[in-house]
């Protein structure tokens, strides 16, 4: 209800250089979260910055350059690949003369699309509530002026407290929903701890191949595709690993660098499976140049989320693209830690049942 860009427009972007190490391959990755919000990016407009302009955020002369982009390739829309302030959105979108998006709002937007469950509809609309309404307090000044006249407020209200009133009320209506939803779940995840199953969630960064790896473990067939945040609901499955064992493992929506907190809130619910898991199978895609930074960035939401503490086993996945053999890695204790898997060909998914079923027996043993 808030999508704020209609699929098929065109686009500028801009990225600015503040020094990041990752800052080329962070560039690859913004445009290819445009694209997944199936808008078209047209150019991409860069430079390099100490720290942001307080007026603009990318400073006058590089403003100017940004409306010559707008006006040469004719775009639409302008996207920034940072956090933008509701005062440097609104000059931006004055000297630019079209709509300036930030980089929370465009994965919002994202996110929005994709919702499919009530519960995931719930969750999106919520967070994106909370993004209007921070930026409503941080001062839209415009919006306070005086109310005069008639009605049910009182006199002297202004429009600022109407609205934030209104979006208060729709917050807590939201909320509730939610809460029932939530409760049907924690419902179902208890009735799976009385019956003593030992549940894992595949966690990992947006685009690992996640889903992919649960439709070939479970035979399922969820949607799995070259775009980010294809999935957004948590699903959950029922896996025999062999005669004696099985678990329940669950398919959950993917982390990326700068998730806006709001989302990460809004999400608690659905993660919720993720933060009561025996243990967590973080998929990595071992092809990507920014591997290790998507690792330590899934672990910084892990810890977010409070789930730091469950054992993790690592899944180097997309071996294929590199060709390496799958197999199993051990720590020096013989504890299995790391699987090296294609899930997509099929490779070493015999490996990864078995050093799930390891990771079973030991965490019984642990419990004894
Ligand atoms: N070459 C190769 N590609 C893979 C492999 N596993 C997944 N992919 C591809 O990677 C892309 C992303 O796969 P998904 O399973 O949708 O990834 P995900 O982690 O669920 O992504 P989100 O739901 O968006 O967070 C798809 O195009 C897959 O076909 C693999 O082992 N090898
Ligand atoms: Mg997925």
């Amino acid at each position: 209800m808030f999508e704020r860009h209609k699929k098929g427009e065109d686009a500028i972007l801009v990225c600015l250089d503040f020094g990041d190490p990752d800052y080329r391959d962070d560039v690859d990755e913004f445009v290819q979260l445009v694209s997944s919000a199936g808008v078209t990016p047209l150019h991409v407009v860069e430079g390099k910055r100490s720290r942001p302009d307080p007026a603009f955020f990318a400073g006058t002369g590089k403003a100017e350059e940004i409306a010559l982009a707008v006006r040469s390739h004719g775009a639409e829309l302008v996207i920034f690949n940072h956090q933008l302030s509701p005062a440097q959105e609104r000059n931006l979108e004055r000297v630019l003369q079209c709509r300036v998006l930030d980089r929370t709002t465009l994965i919002l937007d994202i996110f929005a699309q994709r919702a499919r469950t009530s519960e995931g509809k719930l969750q999106v609309e919520l967070a994106q509530l909370a993004h209007i309404q921070t930026r409503l307090i941080r001062g839209w000044t415009h919006l306070e002026r005086q109310k005069g006249g008639i009605g049910l407020r009182g006199p002297g209200e202004t429009q600022l407290e109407t609205d934030r009133r209104l979006i208060g009320g729709r917050v807590k209506r939201l909320k509730a929903q939610l809460a029932t939803v939530q409760k049907q779940r924690s419902t179902q995840r208890r009735a799976r701890q009385r019956r003593g199953e030992f549940t894992v969630s595949i966690v990992g960064y947006t685009n690992a191949g996640k889903s992919t790896l649960f439709n070939a473990l479970t035979k399922a067939k969820l949607y799995a595709a070259d775009q980010l945040f294809a999935t957004l609901d948590t699903t959950s499955r029922k896996l025999y690993l062999d005669s004696e064992h099985s678990v329940i493992i669950s398919d959950t929506v993917g982390f990326i660098r700068q998730l806006p907190h709001t989302l990460v809130a809004a999400f608690r619910a659905t993660l919720e499976e993720t933060v009561e898991a025996d243990l967590l199978l973080h998929v990595v895609d071992v092809s990507h140049p920014l591997r290790d930074m998507q690792i330590s960035e899934v672990n910084k939401v892990l810890n977010e989320i409070g789930a730091e503490q469950i054992p993790q086993l690592l899944v180097w996945n997309k071996i294929d693209l590199r060709d390496q053999p799958a197999g199993l890695e051990y720590d020096e204790s013989g504890r299995v830690i790391a699987a090296r898997v294609s899930a997509k060909q099929g490779l070493g998914l015999d490996e990864l049942r078995r050093a799930l079923i390891e990771t079973m027996n030991q965490s019984v043993k642990e419990d004894e």
